[in-house]
């Protein structure tokens, strides 16, 4: 059997895998959001009725405390790490709190920083490929969720920030401890800031904590908060101990009072939000510090109701609130005016995507496609790494490719508009997301400059470049039994983009649909999206109590405009282990191919739903269907009867996809006898006989190109 039917058939199961959530429909949802100004609504998710305790743990000046490990005289000095470049010194990404007292700001260039304090050292980031390379922070973070994640559910949030929710441990903890019986507390735990604390005239602070904390007549919901400030006090301490990094927390009774408190108090410190200090705390909170406030929804509240704290709200009805912004969004907002919020800790210690940025600030930005391409090439290089480490290390594989930009057009009036982000299916390989990338650009562009702007080659340009990102989203596990799809990622993470005998041609067409599907972005993020350079972030989630913390290493729903497509720069904790690629690439296979001796291969799962039982009706209504309706049954995947129900269920629920997204051009390009045997498999009502669709009984079948691995 010719080679390249494997590769096209491997790479149609690729294709399917990395569909799962990259559905058309996701897609055009998404451009209705963005025009109705849907997208990214928040949406109300009923708090348990059980107490819960939740912890945001949030790292100090996290880059210069990793600096400072490194170089240990740089302590308790004035410090910030610089994004250099010959512009002014640099900017600063991180500044220390001995160098905030002097007045040094994230905000400032090197030299401005110099000149509010001269003795302020200043450490730059570590380059690669022309830009931050930010490894050696994300493994530092990898450090700290090690050690928090063995307290209980732990979500990592960006580079440095982690949800824990504590509730088990504070329960029993309460069951077997209880504060008021402890005869001892630690310092740590008595340094607490408890919000609404009441202080008896000339009390000790430290005292007032202990009374609070051990108080015998405190409702079950404050013993349980109690609780947790000692846990969260410990692992404080046990992460500066193994790590030689502080960090600040904040505990309450969900994530949204938890990460509003952590900001409160910094550095090296934790803040506690009893119920009873709820409404306080939120009634002079600006609804734009709120997440998920902070974009058209918070300005639409100040604009149309006059809101401008999160206390305002609470004149509001929730179905005053549900007529302006839908039942969903209206129940959140009625919610969160209360401190209601039931968002779960996620349990994930890896990133939800992957991105690389840059940006070129002033005389730097970018005026000509070559460079662009250049720059995009040096960011999906970086990608492709990540997204090989992922894939080799952690069995995911990510589904969506994200391109932002930051655009101006220098002699045009309409400067200020946005340049659109674009996605399309992601495709693994260095060269091939270089190209996409690029392509994705060249969409945007074309619609960015609209029908009279420039033409390739024209001299008269006059659009400038001032970031650059491209992310890698809809991370998904691989399923079991996939190891031959490893395999080809693994050779397609170094291979040339195409197969040499040239078969594998899945090159993203910029057609109507690929490009109507990519996202716009929303009006307040663009200079949110990359406004560093560099960093391969993106920031956003003004923080409560320091100003000049408006910013937050994960993009989150309200900065990426596609659904779920967080430019996350979160590290995998063995994603420090960067030997080089062809050295990791050779040792993992083996460790794969050891791990998966024994599992099902594809064929097997494909062999099992050929087993499905069809009426004869069904599969005659099929082999007279035309291509044009094949294609449309393709799509719309209307099954009656409730057999078929439940072999899609089951589909679905082992793989994980909905038949719906499946690309069709890969489809296409299969041989006729494959393409009925996979349609048969995607669409068991419409099941042709495939015994009889090659005749000769031959190597028609995808058993024949799927050989089990311990062939
Ligand atoms: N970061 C960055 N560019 C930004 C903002 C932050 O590269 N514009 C990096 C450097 C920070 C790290 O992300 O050290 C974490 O960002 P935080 O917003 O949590 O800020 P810090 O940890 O530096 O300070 P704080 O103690 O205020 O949290």
């Amino acid at each position: 059997m010719p080679s390249h039917w494997r590769a096209i058939i491997t790479q149609y199961a690729f294709s399917l895998i990395c569909s799962l959530s990259v559905s058309l429909s996701d897609y055009s949802d998404f451009r209705t959001q963005q025009l109705q100004f849907r997208g990214d609504m928040p949406v109300a998710r009923p708090e348990t009725s059980d107490v819960r305790v939740i912890a945001h743990v949030d790292m100090d000046c996290f880059y210069v405390q990793v600096e400072q490990r490194k170089q240990p005289e740089l302590r308790g000095l004035p410090t910030a790490v610089v994004q250099y470049n010959e512009w002014q010194g640099g900017g600063l990404i991180a500044v220390s709190y001995e160098a905030r007292k002097c007045g040094v700001k994230r905000s400032m260039r090197g030299d401005e920083a110099k000149a509010a304090c001269p003795e302020i050292q200043l450490v730059q980031v570590p380059v690669a490929r022309g830009k931050a390379d930010l490894n050696l922070y994300r493994s530092a973070g990898s450090e700290v969720v090690s050690i928090l994640a063995q307290s209980g559910k732990c979500e990592r949030a960006s580079i440095d920030e982690v949800y824990l929710d504590l509730t088990d441990a504070a329960e029993s903890m309460l069951a077997d401890a209880p504060p008021e019986s402890l005869e001892l507390i630690d310092e740590e735990v008595l340094k607490s800031h408890i919000l609404g604390m009441s202080r008896k005239d000339g009390d000790d602070f430290k005292e007032s904590v202990r009374d609070w904390i051990c108080r015998k007549d405190a409702d079950r919901r404050d013993k349980l908060l109690s609780c947790g400030i000692i846990i969260v006090a410990e692992l404080r301490k046990q992460v500066l101990k193994e790590t030689e990094f502080t960090c600040s927390a904040g505990i309450a009774h969900n994530k949204m009072l938890a990460k509003l408190a952590s900001g409160m108090n910094k550095p090296a410190q934790q803040t506690v939000v009893p119920y009873s200090a709820v409404q306080e705390l939120l009634s002079s909170l600006p609804v734009k510090k709120m997440k998920q406030l902070g974009g058209k929804l918070g300005t639409s509240l100040q604009t149309d109701l006059g809101v401008d704290t999160v206390g305002d709200l609470l004149q509001f009805s929730e179905t005053k609130l549900q007529e302006h912004y839908g039942i969903n969004t209206g129940t959140w907002l009625w919610n969160i005016a209360r401190g209601i919020s039931g968002e779960e800790v996620q349990g994930r210690l890896l990133p939800k995507s992957h991105g690389s940025g840059k940006t070129f600030p002033g005389p730097r930005a970018l005026k000509s496609l070559s460079t662009v391409q250049h720059w995009l090439n040096q960011l999906s290089e970086e990608l492709s790494e990540r997204l090989s480490s992922d894939l080799e290390l952690n069995k995911r594989i990510a589904s969506t490719l994200t391109l932002h930009a930051s655009a101006f057009k220098s002699r045009d009036s309409d400067s200020h508009k946005k340049f659109p982000s674009k996605s399309c299916p992601l495709r693994y390989g260095v060269t091939k997301i270089q190209e996409d990338a690029f392509n994705l650009f060249q969409a945007a562009l074309r619609e960015y400059m609209g029908p009279f702007g420039s033409k390739p080659g024209n001299k008269q340009e006059t659009w400038r470049i001032t970031g650059l990102s491209v992310s890698a989203s809809k991370i998904v596990d691989i399923p079991s039994g996939t190891s031959s799809i490893m395999r080809y990622f693994q050779s397609q993470s170094t291979a040339p983009s195409r197969s040499a005998d040239g078969c594998v041609q899945d090159h993203v067409e910029m057609t109507p649909s690929a490009t109507e599907g990519c996202s716009v972005q929303r009006s307040t993020e663009a200079q949110a999206i990359i406004h560093e350079e560099d960093t391969g972030v993106t920031y956003t989630l003004p923080n409560f109590e320091n100003p000049d913390k408006d910013i937050d290493l994960v993009s989150k729903e309200d900065v990426v405009s596609c659904p779920s497509s967080e430019v996350t720069v979160i590290p995998t904790q063995l994603e420090s282990n960067r030997s080089t690629q062809t050295k990791r690439t050779g040792r993992k296979i083996n460790n794969q191919n050891e791990k998966n001796r024994g599992m099902p291969s594809i064929v097997d799962i494909f062999k099992n739903y050929n087993a499905t039982p069809l009426s004869k009706q069904e599969t005659q209504e099929d082999s007279t269907v035309s291509s044009t309706s094949r294609r449309a049954n393709f799509s719309s995947s209307s099954h009656s009867n409730k057999v078929n129900q439940e072999v899609e269920e089951r589909r679905e629920t082992d793989w994980g996809y909905k038949i719906d997204e499946i690309d069709q051009s890969v489809f296409d390009e299969l041989p006729a006898e494959i393409q009925r045997e996979l349609r048969s498999f995607l669409h068991p009502n419409k099941r042709l006989n495939t015994s009889k669709s090659k005749g000769d009984g031959s190597t028609s079948s995808i058993a024949h190109y799927f050989p089990p691995l311990n062939r």
